[in-house]
């Protein structure tokens, strides 16, 4: 029997904003931005515009100060030169019918200390080295050893979050996503693998919590609850992160989240990138304990899609590689069409080849 696609095209009400459909473009990293300033550019505006059939679109992680940043060409969202880059795709976007939110990124400890202000050690919650890899002008590296935040820099970092909500609406997004997940800085905090604090940001679920909670409450005194969600990795080994009771720790979170009504909460089922099963996880009682929208991701296709749509896992589908590839992803999806592979090699850097050339279907 051919699958109705019928659930993926229902419009939907995200806190105060009419999606046309379900079809969410996740974040991916490109490391384009203009080198020197980091500012999102006017390729960036082509690529996101070509895209702009997506319900909603987040952007690609954003960094919200210098010390956020991890990888060589990643765009920020901390400086007025960054400002005036991104009011170049959120005019493009808006201009072509579309909704974007930014996602707004701290490291932490996945850096070097070739990207650091002054060289200095990237920073996380305790100085544990993860065995991850970054991307520098010279390819792949390890990343640096980090050393153990003081708690008023915590106080400064949550500053930097408040700093980049009102750059973000300076920037002209519809609202802002917080990249909590893959084992950047936040995730960190949260999971018990790489926090090993006594003070008040580490020990207890709601001590890890804190920090996440803090960043999220500076943002809501600049956005409205409905302009914001959150993407979590609850099981994702993702840049050497581990918990030992994932279910506690994002039930907690999430039930915090809740509380604040908060629009969505983008969840990453299993290993980013990765298996989807890589470990048990009630994704569905964690959808039910949050008042907002439910953001499935993580290497669904069509059918997948559709059924979980259509068997109320999900409210919206987040798509990432596939978005890559094929600009028109929407039409695609709509008409089952199949999808064009993926170049591995203009994944990270580099111009247009592989970013804005990807051609869109034949009309025949
Ligand atoms: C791929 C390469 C670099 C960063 C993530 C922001 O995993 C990333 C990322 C992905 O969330």
């Amino acid at each position: 029997m051919k699958l109705d696609v019928a659930p993926l095209f229902q419009p939907f009400r995200l806190g105060d904003l009419d999606l046309p459909n379900r079809i969410v473009m996740a974040p991916l990293t490109r490391n384009r931005a203009t080198p020197g300033t980091d500012a999102a550019n006017d390729l960036a505006a082509a690529y996101y515009r070509q895209r702009v059939d997506a319900g909603l679109i987040v952007s690609e992680a954003s960094q919200i100060s210098r010390q956020g940043q991890g990888y060589l060409g990643t765009p920020g969202l901390y400086s007025d030169a960054q400002v005036e880059g991104w009011l170049k795709t959120t005019r493009a976007v808006h201009e072509a019918g579309g909704r974007i939110f930014v996602q707004m990124w701290h490291v932490g400890r996945i850096s070097h200390t070739s990207l650091q202000p002054n060289g200095g050690l990237p920073v996380a919650p305790s100085a544990i080295r993860a065995h991850a890899k970054t991307f520098l002008a010279a390819g792949f590296v390890d990343v640096s050893q980090p050393r153990a935040l003081h708690a008023q820099e915590i106080a400064a970092i949550v500053e930097d979050y408040a700093q980049a909500a009102r750059n973000a609406q300076r920037a002209g997004f519809d609202g802002v996503e917080v990249h909590a997940a893959n084992g950047y800085l936040i995730d960190q905090f949260l999971r018990d693998g790489a926090n090993k604090r006594k003070d008040g940001y580490g020990g207890s679920i709601e001590n890890r919590a804190r920090f996440a909670l803090e960043a999220v409450d500076a943002i809501l005194e600049v956005w409205p609850a409905s302009r914001v969600g959150v993407r979590l990795a609850p099981v994702s080994p993702a840049n050497d992160v581990a918990d030992s009771n994932p279910t506690a720790l994002f039930g907690y979170l999430v039930q915090r989240l809740s509380d604040r009504r908060l629009a969505y909460i983008h969840i990453v089922e299993g290993a980013t990138q990765g298996e989807r099963d890589f470990a048990p996880f009630d994704y569905a009682a964690l959808r039910r304990s949050f008042s907002g929208a439910y953001v499935a991701n993580n290497g669904y296709t069509r059918e997948m899609a559709i059924e979980a749509l259509a068997d109320g896992r999900a409210d919206l589908v987040a798509f990432g590689r596939p978005f890559i590839s094929n600009p028109d992803l929407v039409e695609r999806l709509r008409l089952g069409a199949p999808l064009a592979p993926l170049d591995k090699a203009t994944l990270y850097g580099g111009g247009a080849h592989g970013y804005t050339d990807y051609p869109v279907l034949e009309r025949a």
